[in-house]
């Protein structure tokens, strides 16, 4: 089967193709910028999100909202995420961590499916913000977080590595399960 993966993000599409693909499921590209709104929690972006789009698109489709949280910084850049890595990038973010102690860090994703109703799918992953960047793999926020457990970034990981562990491989697995079972 075919699936539309609302997205203008290329590393996202490529975990999701990767994740995926073995399933038999082929994920194809439609970048159509929907609003993102400010709200508290991804999961209030993405159900706008899926709402304004489910409007305009009829296929069934997905898209993923996600975002890195830093509890020290009180969840910060969270649901800001994009616009912070576009603005202070990661090296802001290293800034803003000079001198905190405490360098617990989470991401979250969550995949909102559209078939004429919506469902949600999660995934988080614990860690921690390094003191440089490192590697030249994934995507965003990647060459400064290593997964609990790995001395390795995402950046440092291949893409079948990071998806046993991220937040997004987590979603997507959650999803590839609910696929399995409802669409026969
Ligand atoms: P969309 O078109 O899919 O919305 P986006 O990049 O704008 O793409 P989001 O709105 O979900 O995505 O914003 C999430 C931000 O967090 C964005 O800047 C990403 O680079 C970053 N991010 C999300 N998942 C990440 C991951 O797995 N690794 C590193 N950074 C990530």
């Amino acid at each position: 089967m075919r699936l539309a993966f609302v997205t203008s993000n290329p590393g996202k599409l490529e975990e999701a193709r990767e994740y995926l693909a073995p399933l038999g499921i082929e994920v194809y590209q439609l970048n159509v910028d929907y609003p993102e709104i400010q709200a508290d929690s991804l999961e209030e972006v993405a159900e706008y999100g899926v709402g304004w789009l489910a409007e305009r698109i009829g296929d069934p489709f997905f898209l993923d909202d996600s975002g890195l949280f830093i509890p020290a910084l009180n969840g910060f850049p969270g649901v800001y995420s994009a616009y912070v890595y576009r603005t202070l990038g990661i090296n802001g973010i290293l800034k803003l961590m000079r001198g905190i102690g405490d360098r617990k860090a989470y991401f979250k994703s969550v995949i909102a499916y559209w078939d004429g109703e919506i469902h949600f799918f999660e995934g988080r992953v614990d860690g921690v913000i390094v003191e440089k960047p490192r590697g030249s793999g994934g995507f965003g926020f990647d060459p400064i977080f290593s997964p609990t457990g790995f001395d390795l970034t995402f950046a440092e990981m291949t893409t079948m590595e990071k998806n046993r562990v991220s937040h997004r491989g987590r979603a997507l697995r959650g999803f590839a399960t609910w696929l399995k079972e409802n669409l026969k």
